[in-house]
């Protein structure tokens, strides 16, 4: 008889520019594959060859006249695609999926940046997501200060590293109360660190994935 396969996890990284999501995936990727477990790596907007496409609109600074409402529903857009060809098969296989951003980005981009109802946001989320949540949420926080010099110093900045200082103080505002909303899901990294105290700190977070191995699914059907 077979064995029904254990739907994979789903960890998503969240934070302000600079944080050091992109950097800290590989390190927490190459100990978790090392336990033997598949993953995927991905990030949003994008993860899939449509997604792209709108990230490259997204992240566009020519595109100065784009309408919040706009950069809403193309958030939504690239979301429910990489949803539906990448992240649920993943998880509906047994693998897992580390995600550099998802929807919290959209309530602290879109909600607390911008400015848009969060409950707006929250019917999207309903309607693409239908109550499908990550299992753990890594929250890397760092002042904005600190985040943007790292982000400048790759040189050309993109659509929303263009923003104000008061703009991704709402983000980071954002991101820390949705933590205190949902504490069973989320973990806050004191970013602002030295990188080997950042991963200090998610080398005891990536035991906690691990013990995630083995237990049941927490009741995400989808
Ligand atoms: N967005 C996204 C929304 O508005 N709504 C949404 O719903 C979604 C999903 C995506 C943009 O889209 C927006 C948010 C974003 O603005 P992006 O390029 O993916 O664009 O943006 P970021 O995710 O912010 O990418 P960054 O590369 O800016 O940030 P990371 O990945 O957090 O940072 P990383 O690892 O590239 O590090 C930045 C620099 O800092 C250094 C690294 O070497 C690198 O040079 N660094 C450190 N330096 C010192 N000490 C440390 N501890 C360091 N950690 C990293």
């Amino acid at each position: 008889m077979n064995t029904p396969t254990q739907r994979g996890r789903f960890i998503t990284l969240e934070g302000g520019e600079g944080a050091g999501k992109s950097t800290n995936a590989a390190y927490i990727a190459r100990r978790l594959e090392a336990s033997g477990i598949r993953l995927h790596q991905t990030r949003e907007p994008g993860g899939t060859a449509l997604g792209e496409q709108i990230r490259t609109l997204l992240l566009d600074p020519s595109q100065q006249t784009m309408h919040a409402d706009t950069e809403l529903l193309l958030m939504f857009a690239a979301r429910a695609q990489h949803l539906n060809e990448v992240i649920l098969p993943a998880l509906q296989a047994g693998d897992w999926v580390l995600c550099d951003r998802f929807t919290d980005a959209t309530y602290a981009y879109q909600g607390g940046g911008r400015g848009i109802d969060m409950q707006r946001i929250a019917e999207l989320e309903a309607w693409v997501q239908q109550g499908f949540q990550p299992d753990m949420t890594l929250l890397f926080d760092l002042p904005v200060e600190t985040g943007l010099a790292r982000a400048g110093e790759r040189g050309a900045l993109d659509r929303f590293e263009q923003e104000q200082k008061a703009f991704f103080s709402a983000v980071r505002e954002t991101y820390l109360q949705r933590a205190a909303q949902y504490p069973g899901r989320f973990r806050i990294i004191d970013a602002g660190r030295e990188l080997p105290e950042v991963q200090h700190q998610l080398d005891k977070l990536v035991d906690e994935l691990l013990a995630m191995q083995h237990s049941p699914d927490g009741g995400q059907s989808r």
